[in-house]
């Protein structure tokens, strides 16, 4: 059984829905601390989770035999600075509540990782999975944290620790909860909407960034692989990298008239010019097979396509 927490945040429920397919719908709870909407609520077993709660947590390890736990919960880039206290707690007390769990109850963790790892002193493009690591968040620090407990419990205790680095996300039905790589998600319901969007990144802000069906796919093929392939714990998975303008370019093919301006905001530029700019994620196709299916150009066919059904369905006109 998996226990997946943070489950209604951007990644989640399309998580939940992937494995589900695979292990049945009964055998995957998500869990959050908020209510869900109905229609993931109806969709399987849903369960309050608190990963600041230890005993609670237990409680679910222990009443539904979990044996994989994917671990969402966390404050991400900009929204962990303006909040760096809960973040702390969330990201890192919170942490530590699901790796020992996860060593009492010897389950597979998987716990995400991002290229908000690095800092302005890692190498940028491309970005090695081993390098300096010097992040300049709390999310990264966080998450560098969180890379080096799980290896070192993993080699100490042999606790089944597993880690990717995620690009930036890119979905259309869910929404992203950082703020650095979310204007990638913004611009195509403003390109359907009003035609016009402003950045909150300069033109040229080079990203790494993954569709969200790419995302979900690596998560469980990582998951299932045999434990005598992988010769590390933590891997940089890549897709694409883009820049603003380059994806603003790329859905003027579909939609001619759209409109960008640029607004740079200082918090998130900072952010955004601190990370990697290409994932080297060689490591990850040799020991896992790991291979992107979603070019740039497949991306915004398939948001644009995606939002426009989901604005016709509410009744919103559609540019
Ligand atoms: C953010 N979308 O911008 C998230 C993600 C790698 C980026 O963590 O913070």
């Amino acid at each position: 059984r998996v226990l997946i927490t943070g489950g209604l945040g951007q990644l989640g429920v399309g998580l939940a829905q992937l494995l589900r397919k695979q292990y049945g719908t009964d055998n995957v709870i998500l869990s959050d601390i908020k209510k869900p909407p109905a229609d993931v609520f109806n969709s399987g077993p849903f369960v309050y989770a608190d990963v600041l709660d230890y005993k609670n947590l237990r409680e679910l390890v222990v009443n539904n035999r979990i044996t994989w736990l994917v671990h969402y919960s966390a404050l991400l880039s900009a929204v962990g600075e303006a909040n760096v206290a809960l973040a702390r707690k969330i990201n890192i007390t919170g942490l530590h509540n699901v790796l020992d769990l996860a060593l009492e109850n010897c389950l597979r963790l998987f716990v995400p990782s991002t290229i908000g790892a690095f800092g302005p002193s890692s190498p940028r493009d491309p970005a090695p999975d081993l390098c300096v690591q010097r992040p300049r968040t709390i999310y990264g620090v966080s998450k560098v944290h969180g890379e080096l407990m799980g290896e070192y419990l993993h080699h100490k205790y042999g606790l089944d620790f597993r880690c990717l680095r995620y690009p930036g996300i890119i979905s259309a039905d869910t929404q992203p909860g950082g703020g650095t790589t979310d204007y990638a998600v913004q611009i195509f319901h403003d390109a359907l909407s009003s035609g016009q969007f402003e950045c909150y990144l300069r033109a040229d802000t080079r990203l790494p960034m993954m569709h969200i069906d790419d995302c979900h796919r690596a998560t469980v093929e990582f998951m299932q692989a045999p434990d005598c392939q992988l010769s590390l714990r933590t891997y940089n998975i890549a897709a694409m990298s883009f820049t603003p303008e380059e994806v603003a370019e790329e859905i003027r093919k579909h939609l001619p008239n759209l409109r960008v301006t640029y607004n740079p905001d200082f918090v998130r530029q900072t952010i955004a010019d601190s990370w990697p700019m290409r994932f080297d994620d060689s490591n990850a196709q040799r020991d896992w097979g790991w291979r992107s299916l979603y070019s740039l150009s497949e991306l915004v066919v398939d948001m644009l396509g995606s939002i426009r059904e989901q604005r016709t369905k509410s009744g919103l006109p559609v540019s």
